[in-house]
Protein backbone atom coordinates (compact mmCIF):
# COMPACT_ATOMS: atom_id res chain seq x y z
CA UNK A 1 0.00 0.00 0.00
CA UNK A 2 1.59 3.37 -1.06
CA UNK A 3 1.63 6.08 1.74
CA UNK A 4 -0.54 8.54 -0.07
CA UNK A 5 -3.27 5.75 0.02
CA UNK A 6 -3.12 5.15 3.76
CA UNK A 7 -2.90 9.13 4.17
CA UNK A 8 -6.13 9.68 2.41
CA UNK A 9 -8.05 6.80 4.23
CA UNK A 10 -7.05 8.15 6.86
CA UNK A 11 -8.31 11.77 6.12
CA UNK A 12 -11.23 10.01 5.19
CA UNK A 13 -11.82 8.48 8.45
CA UNK A 14 -11.37 11.81 10.35
CA UNK A 15 -13.82 13.50 8.11
CA UNK A 16 -16.57 10.40 8.78
CA UNK A 17 -16.28 10.81 12.51
CA UNK A 18 -16.39 15.13 12.50
CA UNK A 19 -19.47 14.64 10.24
CA UNK A 20 -21.00 12.03 12.87
CA UNK A 21 -20.13 14.00 15.65
CA UNK A 22 -21.55 16.96 14.17
CA UNK A 23 -25.12 15.41 12.75
CA UNK A 24 -25.28 11.89 15.11
CA UNK A 25 -25.57 13.93 17.91
CA UNK A 26 -27.80 12.39 20.39
CA UNK A 27 -30.04 14.97 22.07
CA UNK A 28 -31.43 12.10 24.96
CA UNK A 29 -28.30 11.83 26.58
CA UNK A 30 -28.18 15.52 28.27
CA UNK A 31 -27.25 16.53 31.65
CA UNK A 32 -29.37 17.62 34.09
CA UNK A 33 -27.73 21.05 34.56
CA UNK A 34 -27.79 21.67 30.55
CA UNK A 35 -31.59 20.34 30.21
CA UNK A 36 -32.54 23.24 33.33
CA UNK A 37 -30.63 25.63 31.14
CA UNK A 38 -33.22 24.57 28.62
CA UNK A 39 -36.19 25.30 30.19
CA UNK A 40 -35.34 28.29 31.77
CA UNK A 41 -37.59 30.87 29.64
CA UNK A 42 -39.91 28.29 29.94
CA UNK A 43 -40.21 28.12 33.45
CA UNK A 44 -40.41 31.70 33.74
CA UNK A 45 -42.69 32.64 31.07
CA UNK A 46 -45.82 30.19 32.51
CA UNK A 47 -48.19 31.61 30.13
CA UNK A 48 -48.68 31.25 26.52
CA UNK A 49 -50.99 31.83 23.80
CA UNK A 50 -51.72 28.78 21.45
CA UNK A 51 -53.43 29.31 17.94
CA UNK A 52 -55.66 27.36 16.12
CA UNK A 53 -55.79 28.96 12.27
CA UNK A 54 -56.37 27.36 9.06
CA UNK A 55 -58.48 26.49 5.89
CA UNK A 56 -61.44 25.31 8.91
CA UNK A 57 -61.74 28.34 10.46
CA UNK A 58 -63.88 29.17 6.74
CA UNK A 59 -66.49 26.50 7.58
CA UNK A 60 -66.56 27.83 10.91
CA UNK A 61 -68.18 24.48 12.41
CA UNK A 62 -70.78 25.01 9.51
CA UNK A 63 -70.98 22.26 6.62
CA UNK A 64 -73.79 22.86 4.14
CA UNK A 65 -75.81 25.06 6.29
CA UNK A 66 -76.02 22.36 9.45
CA UNK A 67 -74.04 22.99 12.26
CA UNK A 68 -70.97 20.23 13.14
CA UNK A 69 -71.00 18.68 16.40
CA UNK A 70 -67.08 18.82 18.10
CA UNK A 71 -64.25 20.97 17.67
CA UNK A 72 -63.98 23.43 14.54
CA UNK A 73 -60.44 22.12 13.56
CA UNK A 74 -61.89 18.40 13.09
CA UNK A 75 -64.37 19.35 10.43
CA UNK A 76 -63.32 17.85 7.61
CA UNK A 77 -63.46 14.43 9.70
CA UNK A 78 -66.37 15.12 11.65
CA UNK A 79 -68.29 15.72 8.48
CA UNK A 80 -66.74 13.69 6.66
CA UNK A 81 -65.67 16.05 3.71
CA UNK A 82 -63.79 14.41 0.57
CA UNK A 83 -60.20 15.88 0.26
CA UNK A 84 -60.70 17.81 -2.93
CA UNK A 85 -63.63 19.30 -1.96
CA UNK A 86 -61.76 20.37 1.43
CA UNK A 87 -59.48 22.22 -0.71
CA UNK A 88 -61.92 24.20 -2.40
CA UNK A 89 -62.15 25.94 1.00
CA UNK A 90 -59.37 26.88 1.39
CA UNK A 91 -60.16 29.11 -1.97
CA UNK A 92 -62.00 30.78 0.43
CA UNK A 93 -59.42 30.95 3.21
CA UNK A 94 -58.74 34.81 2.91
CA UNK A 95 -58.14 36.78 5.70
CA UNK A 96 -57.37 40.09 4.81
CA UNK A 97 -57.88 41.35 8.37
CA UNK A 98 -54.55 39.51 9.34
CA UNK A 99 -52.38 41.62 11.47
CA UNK A 100 -49.66 39.96 12.69
CA UNK A 101 -48.40 42.98 14.95
CA UNK A 102 -52.06 43.23 16.23
CA UNK A 103 -51.91 39.70 17.53
CA UNK A 104 -48.84 39.49 19.03
CA UNK A 105 -49.44 42.85 20.65
CA UNK A 106 -53.05 41.24 22.17
CA UNK A 107 -50.61 38.29 23.45
CA UNK A 108 -47.93 40.46 25.31
CA UNK A 109 -50.46 42.78 26.75
CA UNK A 110 -52.09 39.77 28.70
CA UNK A 111 -48.87 39.04 29.89
CA UNK A 112 -48.29 35.85 28.13
CA UNK A 113 -44.34 35.10 27.27
CA UNK A 114 -45.18 32.85 23.82
CA UNK A 115 -47.26 31.67 21.10
CA UNK A 116 -48.22 28.53 19.66
CA UNK A 117 -49.38 28.68 16.62
CA UNK A 118 -50.73 25.58 14.35
CA UNK A 119 -47.86 25.55 11.21
CA UNK A 120 -50.09 22.43 10.02
CA UNK A 121 -53.01 21.19 11.71
CA UNK A 122 -54.85 17.58 10.84
CA UNK A 123 -55.83 18.94 7.76
CA UNK A 124 -52.44 18.99 6.50
CA UNK A 125 -52.99 22.72 5.37
CA UNK A 126 -49.49 24.92 5.62
CA UNK A 127 -49.60 28.49 7.29
CA UNK A 128 -45.87 28.98 5.67
CA UNK A 129 -45.05 28.59 1.62
CA UNK A 130 -43.61 25.20 2.34
CA UNK A 131 -41.22 24.19 -1.16
CA UNK A 132 -42.46 20.68 -0.60
CA UNK A 133 -46.33 21.30 -0.72
CA UNK A 134 -49.20 22.98 -2.80
CA UNK A 135 -51.32 22.72 -0.09
CA UNK A 136 -50.03 25.92 1.63
CA UNK A 137 -51.52 29.67 2.01
CA UNK A 138 -49.25 30.15 -0.69
CA UNK A 139 -50.37 28.08 -3.55
CA UNK A 140 -53.93 27.17 -2.20
CA UNK A 141 -55.20 29.76 -1.32
CA UNK A 142 -55.90 33.68 -2.90
CA UNK A 143 -54.33 35.22 0.47
CA UNK A 144 -50.89 34.58 -0.66
CA UNK A 145 -48.76 35.88 2.62
CA UNK A 146 -46.53 33.89 4.85
CA UNK A 147 -48.27 33.88 8.10
CA UNK A 148 -45.73 32.55 9.68
CA UNK A 149 -42.97 34.65 8.56
CA UNK A 150 -45.34 38.13 9.71
CA UNK A 151 -45.98 36.21 13.13
CA UNK A 152 -42.00 35.61 13.51
CA UNK A 153 -41.34 39.13 13.06
CA UNK A 154 -43.92 40.96 15.22
CA UNK A 155 -42.85 38.28 17.87
CA UNK A 156 -39.17 39.89 17.32
CA UNK A 157 -40.43 42.82 18.19
CA UNK A 158 -42.61 42.34 21.06
CA UNK A 159 -40.26 40.06 22.85
CA UNK A 160 -42.23 37.04 22.22
CA UNK A 161 -41.19 33.60 22.20
CA UNK A 162 -42.23 31.90 18.49
CA UNK A 163 -43.47 28.39 18.88
CA UNK A 164 -44.61 25.94 16.45
CA UNK A 165 -47.84 23.33 16.61
CA UNK A 166 -46.98 21.07 14.17
CA UNK A 167 -49.47 18.02 13.58
CA UNK A 168 -47.71 14.45 12.19
CA UNK A 169 -50.85 12.85 11.34
CA UNK A 170 -52.04 14.39 7.97
CA UNK A 171 -55.63 13.80 6.38
CA UNK A 172 -54.41 15.49 3.10
CA UNK A 173 -50.84 13.78 2.16
CA UNK A 174 -51.98 10.39 0.09
CA UNK A 175 -48.73 9.06 1.95
CA UNK A 176 -49.68 9.57 5.36
CA UNK A 177 -53.74 9.03 5.16
CA UNK A 178 -54.06 5.96 7.14
CA UNK A 179 -57.89 6.01 7.15
CA UNK A 180 -59.33 7.60 3.72
CA UNK A 181 -62.59 9.69 3.69
CA UNK A 182 -65.44 9.34 5.19
CA UNK A 183 -63.16 8.71 8.04
CA UNK A 184 -59.90 10.36 8.92
CA UNK A 185 -58.94 8.92 12.19
CA UNK A 186 -59.10 5.17 12.68
CA UNK A 187 -56.66 4.47 15.03
CA UNK A 188 -56.16 0.91 13.55
CA UNK A 189 -55.90 1.76 10.07
CA UNK A 190 -52.23 2.04 8.28
CA UNK A 191 -50.28 2.91 5.41
CA UNK A 192 -47.45 0.89 4.67
CA UNK A 193 -45.95 4.60 2.60
CA UNK A 194 -46.38 6.23 6.03
CA UNK A 195 -42.62 6.26 6.64
CA UNK A 196 -42.07 7.83 3.28
CA UNK A 197 -44.46 10.40 4.03
CA UNK A 198 -41.69 10.95 7.69
CA UNK A 199 -39.19 11.11 5.66
CA UNK A 200 -39.92 12.67 2.02
CA UNK A 201 -42.86 15.22 3.71
CA UNK A 202 -42.67 15.81 7.14
CA UNK A 203 -39.37 16.14 7.80
CA UNK A 204 -38.35 18.41 4.55
CA UNK A 205 -41.52 20.96 6.38
CA UNK A 206 -39.74 20.57 9.78
CA UNK A 207 -36.30 21.37 8.18
CA UNK A 208 -38.01 24.80 7.02
CA UNK A 209 -39.77 25.70 9.92
CA UNK A 210 -36.29 25.22 11.57
CA UNK A 211 -34.38 27.22 9.52
CA UNK A 212 -36.65 29.61 8.16
CA UNK A 213 -38.06 31.56 10.97
CA UNK A 214 -35.50 32.14 13.24
CA UNK A 215 -34.90 30.82 16.88
CA UNK A 216 -38.21 28.95 17.84
CA UNK A 217 -39.16 28.35 21.92
CA UNK A 218 -41.10 25.05 21.17
CA UNK A 219 -42.17 22.58 18.85
CA UNK A 220 -45.66 21.22 19.76
CA UNK A 221 -46.34 18.02 18.19
CA UNK A 222 -49.89 15.94 18.07
CA UNK A 223 -51.60 13.36 16.32
CA UNK A 224 -48.73 11.06 17.55
CA UNK A 225 -51.36 8.43 18.14
CA UNK A 226 -51.90 7.27 14.50
CA UNK A 227 -51.01 3.48 14.49
CA UNK A 228 -48.25 4.16 11.57
CA UNK A 229 -46.11 6.57 13.65
CA UNK A 230 -43.54 4.30 16.20
CA UNK A 231 -41.96 5.55 19.28
CA UNK A 232 -38.37 5.07 17.40
CA UNK A 233 -39.76 7.32 14.73
CA UNK A 234 -40.61 9.88 17.70
CA UNK A 235 -37.28 9.48 19.03
CA UNK A 236 -35.34 10.10 15.78
CA UNK A 237 -37.69 13.47 15.10
CA UNK A 238 -36.54 14.42 18.65
CA UNK A 239 -33.13 14.08 17.75
CA UNK A 240 -33.86 15.22 14.18
CA UNK A 241 -35.86 18.96 15.76
CA UNK A 242 -32.60 19.39 18.34
CA UNK A 243 -30.34 18.61 15.76
CA UNK A 244 -31.24 21.63 13.53
CA UNK A 245 -32.33 23.78 16.93
CA UNK A 246 -30.31 22.73 19.95
CA UNK A 247 -32.07 24.65 22.48
CA UNK A 248 -35.12 24.16 21.20
CA UNK A 249 -38.25 22.57 23.44
CA UNK A 250 -39.97 19.60 22.13
CA UNK A 251 -43.40 18.23 23.88
CA UNK A 252 -43.71 14.78 24.10
CA UNK A 253 -46.19 14.28 22.07
CA UNK A 254 -43.61 13.76 19.83
CA UNK A 255 -43.09 10.16 21.14
CA UNK A 256 -46.01 7.70 22.06
CA UNK A 257 -45.79 8.07 25.91
CA UNK A 258 -48.78 10.48 26.43
CA UNK A 259 -51.70 9.04 28.88
CA UNK A 260 -55.11 9.96 27.00
CA UNK A 261 -55.85 14.10 27.79
CA UNK A 262 -54.19 13.94 31.49
CA UNK A 263 -51.24 13.85 29.07
CA UNK A 264 -48.80 13.09 31.13
CA UNK A 265 -46.47 10.17 30.25
CA UNK A 266 -46.84 6.37 31.48
CA UNK A 267 -44.00 4.54 32.39
CA UNK A 268 -41.47 3.81 29.53
CA UNK A 269 -38.57 4.90 27.91
CA UNK A 270 -39.90 7.85 26.05
CA UNK A 271 -39.07 11.12 24.66
CA UNK A 272 -40.11 14.48 24.95
CA UNK A 273 -39.43 17.53 27.43
CA UNK A 274 -42.96 17.90 28.76
CA UNK A 275 -46.40 16.26 29.86
CA UNK A 276 -49.48 17.84 27.86
CA UNK A 277 -52.78 17.86 29.51
CA UNK A 278 -55.64 18.85 27.37
CA UNK A 279 -58.58 20.78 28.94
CA UNK A 280 -57.90 19.98 32.57
CA UNK A 281 -55.48 20.83 35.14
CA UNK A 282 -53.55 18.05 37.39
CA UNK A 283 -55.20 17.85 40.77
CA UNK A 284 -51.84 18.49 42.38
CA UNK A 285 -48.24 19.09 41.34
CA UNK A 286 -45.82 16.30 40.03
CA UNK A 287 -42.31 17.01 41.39
CA UNK A 288 -39.73 17.03 38.84
CA UNK A 289 -42.34 16.52 35.95
CA UNK A 290 -42.76 20.02 33.89
CA UNK A 291 -46.48 20.31 32.30
CA UNK A 292 -48.54 22.42 30.24
CA UNK A 293 -52.14 22.54 30.45
CA UNK A 294 -53.48 23.68 26.67
CA UNK A 295 -57.37 25.09 27.32
CA UNK A 296 -59.89 26.71 25.68
CA UNK A 297 -61.55 29.87 26.08
CA UNK A 298 -64.60 28.36 24.83
CA UNK A 299 -65.69 24.69 23.40
CA UNK A 300 -63.31 24.85 20.40
CA UNK A 301 -59.87 24.88 19.74
CA UNK A 302 -60.46 26.32 15.97
CA UNK A 303 -63.24 29.19 15.21
CA UNK A 304 -66.61 28.04 15.43
CA UNK A 305 -69.12 30.84 14.25
CA UNK A 306 -71.84 29.33 17.04
CA UNK A 307 -69.42 28.36 20.31
CA UNK A 308 -70.42 31.03 22.61
CA UNK A 309 -69.73 29.50 25.86
CA UNK A 310 -67.25 31.30 26.90
CA UNK A 311 -65.34 30.69 30.02
CA UNK A 312 -65.41 34.02 32.85
CA UNK A 313 -62.65 35.95 33.78
CA UNK A 314 -62.58 34.44 36.83
CA UNK A 315 -62.20 31.32 36.05
CA UNK A 316 -59.40 32.19 33.80
CA UNK A 317 -57.01 34.28 35.69
CA UNK A 318 -58.33 31.38 38.65
CA UNK A 319 -56.67 28.69 36.34
CA UNK A 320 -53.60 30.78 35.53
CA UNK A 321 -52.89 30.70 39.39
CA UNK A 322 -53.70 27.13 39.99
CA UNK A 323 -51.85 25.95 36.55
CA UNK A 324 -48.49 28.01 38.40
CA UNK A 325 -49.51 26.96 42.15
CA UNK A 326 -48.51 23.54 40.83
CA UNK A 327 -45.60 24.01 38.93
CA UNK A 328 -47.45 24.25 35.43
CA UNK A 329 -47.18 26.24 32.56
CA UNK A 330 -50.82 27.74 31.08
CA UNK A 331 -51.89 27.40 26.86
CA UNK A 332 -54.24 29.60 26.43
CA UNK A 333 -56.25 28.96 22.88
CA UNK A 334 -57.32 31.36 20.82
CA UNK A 335 -59.50 30.45 17.12
CA UNK A 336 -59.15 33.73 14.83
CA UNK A 337 -62.08 34.03 12.44
CA UNK A 338 -61.56 33.75 8.40
CA UNK A 339 -61.38 37.00 8.08
CA UNK A 340 -57.77 36.84 10.54
CA UNK A 341 -59.55 38.45 13.81
CA UNK A 342 -59.11 36.88 17.00
CA UNK A 343 -62.89 36.53 18.63
CA UNK A 344 -64.01 40.13 20.63
CA UNK A 345 -64.87 37.65 23.66
CA UNK A 346 -61.35 36.57 23.44
CA UNK A 347 -59.60 39.63 23.14
CA UNK A 348 -61.45 40.97 26.46
CA UNK A 349 -60.83 37.95 28.57
CA UNK A 350 -57.04 38.13 27.85
CA UNK A 351 -57.28 42.32 28.29
CA UNK A 352 -58.72 41.08 31.90
CA UNK A 353 -55.84 38.46 32.49
CA UNK A 354 -53.29 41.38 31.78
CA UNK A 355 -54.68 43.99 33.91
CA UNK A 356 -55.07 40.70 36.75
CA UNK A 357 -51.18 40.07 35.57
CA UNK A 358 -49.71 43.50 35.27
CA UNK A 359 -50.36 44.32 39.17
CA UNK A 360 -49.27 40.65 40.31
CA UNK A 361 -46.77 39.60 37.69
CA UNK A 362 -44.22 38.77 40.43
CA UNK A 363 -46.21 35.75 42.20
CA UNK A 364 -46.74 33.99 38.71
CA UNK A 365 -43.22 34.84 36.55
CA UNK A 366 -40.95 32.45 37.84
CA UNK A 367 -43.34 30.62 40.27
CA UNK A 368 -43.63 27.27 40.42
CA UNK A 369 -45.55 25.15 43.32
CA UNK A 370 -45.17 25.46 46.98
CA UNK A 371 -44.90 22.63 49.74
CA UNK A 372 -47.99 23.57 50.96
CA UNK A 373 -50.84 22.10 50.18
CA UNK A 374 -53.28 23.78 48.88
CA UNK A 375 -55.85 25.34 50.81
CA UNK A 376 -59.59 26.13 50.37
CA UNK A 377 -59.74 30.08 50.11
CA UNK A 378 -56.98 30.12 47.04
CA UNK A 379 -53.97 28.94 45.68
CA UNK A 380 -49.93 29.29 47.10
CA UNK A 381 -47.11 29.49 44.69
CA UNK A 382 -43.46 30.45 45.48
CA UNK A 383 -40.28 31.66 45.23
CA UNK A 384 -36.85 32.24 46.44
CA UNK A 385 -37.20 34.71 49.28
CA UNK A 386 -41.33 35.14 48.83
CA UNK A 387 -44.49 33.18 49.31
CA UNK A 388 -47.79 34.15 47.20
CA UNK A 389 -51.25 33.92 48.82
CA UNK A 390 -53.58 33.90 46.35
CA UNK A 391 -56.85 34.82 47.91
CA UNK A 392 -60.30 33.69 45.77
CA UNK A 393 -62.03 33.37 48.87
CA UNK A 394 -62.25 36.24 50.92
CA UNK A 395 -62.69 35.38 54.79
CA UNK A 396 -65.80 37.02 55.97
CA UNK A 397 -63.91 37.62 59.76
CA UNK A 398 -61.39 39.01 57.93
CA UNK A 399 -59.03 36.90 59.39
CA UNK A 400 -56.57 34.25 57.49
CA UNK A 401 -54.61 31.12 58.98
CA UNK A 402 -51.38 30.68 56.85
CA UNK A 403 -48.62 27.88 57.42
CA UNK A 404 -45.42 28.90 59.12
CA UNK A 405 -42.23 28.73 57.08
CA UNK A 406 -39.47 27.79 59.38
CA UNK A 407 -38.65 29.16 62.94
CA UNK A 408 -41.51 31.53 64.60
CA UNK A 409 -43.78 33.03 62.44
CA UNK A 410 -41.48 32.35 59.98
CA UNK A 411 -42.13 35.75 57.92
CA UNK A 412 -40.75 39.11 57.51
CA UNK A 413 -43.74 41.04 56.57
CA UNK A 414 -46.75 40.47 55.45
CA UNK A 415 -48.26 42.40 52.32
CA UNK A 416 -50.92 43.39 49.86
CA UNK A 417 -48.68 42.39 46.41
CA UNK A 418 -51.14 45.23 44.44
CA UNK A 419 -50.60 47.69 46.86
CA UNK A 420 -47.54 47.02 49.35
CA UNK A 421 -50.40 47.53 52.30
CA UNK A 422 -48.66 45.87 55.32
CA UNK A 423 -50.55 43.47 57.16
CA UNK A 424 -50.35 42.52 60.91
CA UNK A 425 -50.00 38.79 61.58
CA UNK A 426 -48.74 36.60 64.47
CA UNK A 427 -48.56 33.28 65.56
CA UNK A 428 -51.71 31.44 66.74
CA UNK A 429 -50.48 27.60 67.73
CA UNK A 430 -48.73 25.99 64.38
CA UNK A 431 -49.62 28.63 61.88
CA UNK A 432 -50.24 32.11 61.71
CA UNK A 433 -53.07 34.53 61.28
CA UNK A 434 -52.77 37.57 59.23
CA UNK A 435 -55.84 40.80 59.17
CA UNK A 436 -56.74 41.42 56.06
CA UNK A 437 -59.09 44.56 55.10
CA UNK A 438 -63.03 44.15 55.50
CA UNK A 439 -63.21 43.64 52.05
CA UNK A 440 -61.29 41.78 49.03
CA UNK A 441 -59.11 44.39 46.85
CA UNK A 442 -59.89 42.24 44.39
CA UNK A 443 -62.67 39.95 43.87
CA UNK A 444 -60.97 37.63 41.53
CA UNK A 445 -57.86 37.24 43.33
CA UNK A 446 -55.91 39.24 45.56
CA UNK A 447 -52.59 38.45 46.76
CA UNK A 448 -50.07 38.69 49.61
CA UNK A 449 -46.66 38.57 49.71
CA UNK A 450 -45.33 36.56 52.62
CA UNK A 451 -41.32 37.60 52.34
CA UNK A 452 -39.67 34.66 54.12
C1 LIG B 1 -55.50 17.53 19.88
C2 LIG B 1 -56.03 17.91 18.53
O1 LIG B 1 -56.64 16.80 17.93
C3 LIG B 1 -56.98 19.06 18.67
O2 LIG B 1 -57.48 19.45 17.42
C4 LIG B 1 -56.24 20.23 19.29
O3 LIG B 1 -55.22 20.67 18.42
C5 LIG B 1 -55.67 19.82 20.62
C6 LIG B 1 -54.81 20.87 21.25
O4 LIG B 1 -54.88 18.65 20.48
O5 LIG B 1 -56.57 17.07 20.68
C7 LIG B 1 -56.66 15.82 21.09
C8 LIG B 1 -55.60 15.00 21.17
C9 LIG B 1 -55.76 13.72 21.61
C10 LIG B 1 -56.99 13.29 21.99
C11 LIG B 1 -58.07 14.12 21.95
C12 LIG B 1 -57.90 15.39 21.50
N1 LIG B 1 -57.14 11.97 22.46
O6 LIG B 1 -56.14 11.22 22.51
O7 LIG B 1 -58.24 11.57 22.82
Amino acid sequence: MNLRFVSRLLWCGLLLMLVTSLFGKNYLEESDADREARMAWWKEARFGMFIHWGVYAVQGGTYKGDQVDGIGEWIMHRAAIPVDEYEQYAEMFNPVFFDADEWVKVAADAGMKYIVITSKHHDGFALWDSKVSDWDVMDASPFKRDILRELADACKKYGVRLCFYHSIMDWHHPDAQAAFYPTYNDREASNPRFPLYVENYMKPQLKELLTEYGDLGILWFDGEWMKDYATDMGKDIYNYVRGLQPDIIINNRVDKGRQGMQGLDKEGDFVGDYGTPEQEIPDVGLPGVDWESCMTMNRTWGWKSADLDWKTDEVLIRNLIDVVSKGGNYLLNVGPTPEGVIPHPSVERLRAMGDWLKVNAESIYGSSASPFEKPDWGRFTLKPGALYAHVFEWPENGKLVLPRMGNGTGYKRIQILATGEELEFGAVEDEIMVSLPKSAPDSIATVLRLTY
